[in-house]
């Protein structure tokens, strides 16, 4: 195997951005730098207690609605267990990690799309510390087209339910937090797919190699 230190490597973004065939290339890109494929996640979920809680954070509960501090205290316990049994394990075995969302998605869909900020960041503090992935590319796309897309797979679920005005600040909360941090890419995800891909090949070749 390469003797590149394993990484942890995430992608975000609003739904509809193009994660999915990201990913796929994500983890061709990672797997030639590493010699082996990386150890892929999906937040929320991931582990089978917290594939559970992803199932409580997405379905809908209409005689009990999920209520936005249990909503984020369930995507944190989630999140727990993944770096616990997961990430943290595969890293100390020199595996590298890919990550569909990770702490960045509760910081803007919690955080910015909900307005809690103050209680996202004081429960990121407790239950994460310093724990960060090495390399976020966030794709980045208008929540009207990216929804527009989405829309086209099917039924949306809880939160791809929610008003168009949530999605516009938990982007703008994305790029923010995005501004202010060197290991955060921000990738147009609104071109056609072969020039969205060309810029995540680029951006891993700077960052990773
Ligand atoms: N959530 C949260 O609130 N807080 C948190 O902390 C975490 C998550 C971790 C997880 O849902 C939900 O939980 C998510 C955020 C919230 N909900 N919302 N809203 P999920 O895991 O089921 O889904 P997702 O992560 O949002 O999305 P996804 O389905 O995995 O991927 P995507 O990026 O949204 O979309 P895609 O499947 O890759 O692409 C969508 C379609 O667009 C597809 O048909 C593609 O072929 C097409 N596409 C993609 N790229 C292009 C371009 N460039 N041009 C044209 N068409 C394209």
């Amino acid at each position: 195997m390469n003797q590149t230190a394993a990484k942890f490597v995430v992608i975000e973004g609003l739904e509809g951005a193009g994660k999915t065939s990201a990913i796929a290339l994500v983890k061709d890109v990672i797997t030639q730098i590493a010699g082996q494929e990386p150890v892929c996640t999906r937040e929320p979920g991931g582990t089978p207690l917290a594939e559970k809680m992803r199932e409580l954070v997405k379905e809908a509960h209409p005689n009990d609605p999920l209520c936005d501090e249990a909503e984020c205290l369930l995507l944190y316990a989630a999140r727990a267990q993944l770096i616990a049994n997961v990430i943290r394990p595969a890293l100390a075995q020199g595996q590298w990690v890919l990550g569909d969302r990770h702490n960045l998605s509760s910081l803007a869909y919690q955080g910015g799309g909900r307005g809690l900020m103050p209680l996202v960041k004081a429960i990121s503090d407790v239950t994460l510390g310093d724990f960060r992935p090495d390399l976020t590319l966030y794709l980045d796309i208008d929540p009207e087209l990216g929804l527009a897309r989405a829309a086209k797979r099917g039924a949306l679920d809880r939160i791809e339910q929610q008003a168009i005005a949530f999605f516009q600040r938990a982007r703008a909360t994305y790029l923010e937090l995005a501004a202010a941090d060197p290991s955060i890419i921000v990738i147009d995800a609104s071109q056609e797919i072969a020039s969205v891909h060309k810029d995540i090949r680029r951006a891993l070749e700077q960052h990773l190699c």
